[in-house]
């Protein structure tokens, strides 16, 4: 079964709710998408600066990433900006696997007017997120994205596997002539 590692970041607090549930250090949720025959880990990053010291190593071989900020938050703008350069650009993550969700707190309206980001951010694919109000968009399109990194993954797998035997192949005909001169 083909397995991904989602990385999931974004500053603290983002839903900007009372009952604030900080994650700490970094959590991890496993599960299986037998329609997609996948195996997921979302590795989900605490925001609170102190956890910065756990991140090397958690952050390795990720497949895609998810960076979740709230935009009527001013900070988050540039906050964002730096989760992006941890998590997608020094991990090498292609800009096409990442996903940006802006967070609507309940109750705060529909404004789907797009946050003004520096670029490359500006080019990201954004979705914005209203749990209470319209939770089936976000379930889409999170969706969509674990697909795109799950159709990245077994692509790469196909063409180490062409690699590899172009490599056999390679070897037996190195042989073949040596033991035909
Ligand atoms: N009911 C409801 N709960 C939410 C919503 N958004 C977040 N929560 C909950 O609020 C808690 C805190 O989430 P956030 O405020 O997003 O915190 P965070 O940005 O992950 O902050 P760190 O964990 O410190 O990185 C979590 O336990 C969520 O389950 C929402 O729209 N509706
Ligand atoms: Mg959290």
């Amino acid at each position: 079964m083909l397995k991904a590692k989602v990385l999931v970041g974004g500053p603290c607090k983002t839903s900007d709710i009372t009952e604030y549930n900080q994650t700490q250090g970094v959590r991890i949720l496993e599960f299986e998408n037998p329609r997609m025959g996948c195996e997921f880990e979302l590795w989900d990053c605490g925001g609170d600066p102190e956890f910065e010291s756990y991140w090397p190593d958690p952050l390795k071989g990720s497949n895609g990433v998810v960076i979740i900020f709230n935009d009527s938050i001013l900070s988050h703008l540039k906050e964002t900006e730096m989760w992006y350069s941890c998590f997608v650009q020094q991990q090498l993550v292609q800009n096409a696997l990442c996903l940006l969700i802006t967070h609507h707190k309940p109750g705060s309206g529909s404004d789907k007017e797009n946050p003004a980001l520096a670029p490359p951010l500006n080019r990201l694919k954004l979705v914005h997120s209203n749990l209470e109000d319209d939770p089936e968009e976000i379930r889409m399109e999170f969706i969509k994205h674990l697909r795109s990194i799950i159709n990245t993954v077994s692509e790469s797998r196909d063409s180490e596997k062409m690699s590899t035997s172009q490599m056999k192949l390679m070897s037996i005909s190195i042989i073949t002539n040596t033991i035909n001169k």
